[in-house]
This record gives C-alpha cells, structure tokens and sequence, in this order.
C-alpha cells in the first residue's frame, strides 16, 4: 500500500512538470545570407510559444521547437510570409514531452 502511494506521488509529480513540445521544421524559399537568417530569428523570437529557434542557410530551412500547437501552421506560413520569404514546405516532426 505504502509503495503504490509512492508510486502515484511520483506519477503525479512527473505530470505535473510534463510539457508536451513539437518540432516544427519550415523549408524556406529566398534564405540566402546572414541577414535573411538573422530577420527569421528574429521573427520567430518575438513569439512566447517557441521556446528555440534554428535557422540554417545551408538547408534554407527553419527548425522551431513550440507548444504543442502553438503558433500554428498557419501562423508559422504567415509569420515567414510577413518577413518576405515563400515557406515551401511545413513539417511537423514530432510531438515529445520534455521535462520543464
Ligand atoms: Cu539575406
């Protein structure tokens, strides 16, 4: 009895600090220096739901990790859109729980 008290202390504890995060990888048409790099990061950084942000210039593309669904997809497209560049494809890699 004392063990499953413990077991559902512990349980409830890990739950608590559970914070379910996406990936989410942009591949960006019109990335071709270290400006166009820096105005996307930028961007991105303004918004509270992405906690990191990875532009490379090399793959033109933006890797975030977010909320779990925050910002959307839509807003992503539109947030890259608004700092002149053409998203070409949105993948959503994974959903993961990481530890806050
Ligand atoms: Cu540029």
């Amino acid at each position: 009895m004392r063990k499953l008290l413990a077991l559902t202390l512990v349980l409830s504890l890990g739950l608590a600090q559970t914070v379910l995060a996406r990936t989410v990888e942009v591949y960006v048409h019109g990335i071709t220096c270290a400006f166009c790099v820096d105005s996307l990061e930028r961007k991105f950084g303004k918004m509270e739901s992405v906690s990191k942000i990875q532009v490379s210039l090399k793959m033109k593309k933006i890797r975030l990790e977010t909320d779990e669904s925050l910002p959307s997809v839509d807003t992503i497209k539109q947030t890259v859109i608004d700092a002149g560049f053409t998203p070409t494809k949105i993948e959503v890699l994974s959903d993961r729980k990481f530890q806050k």
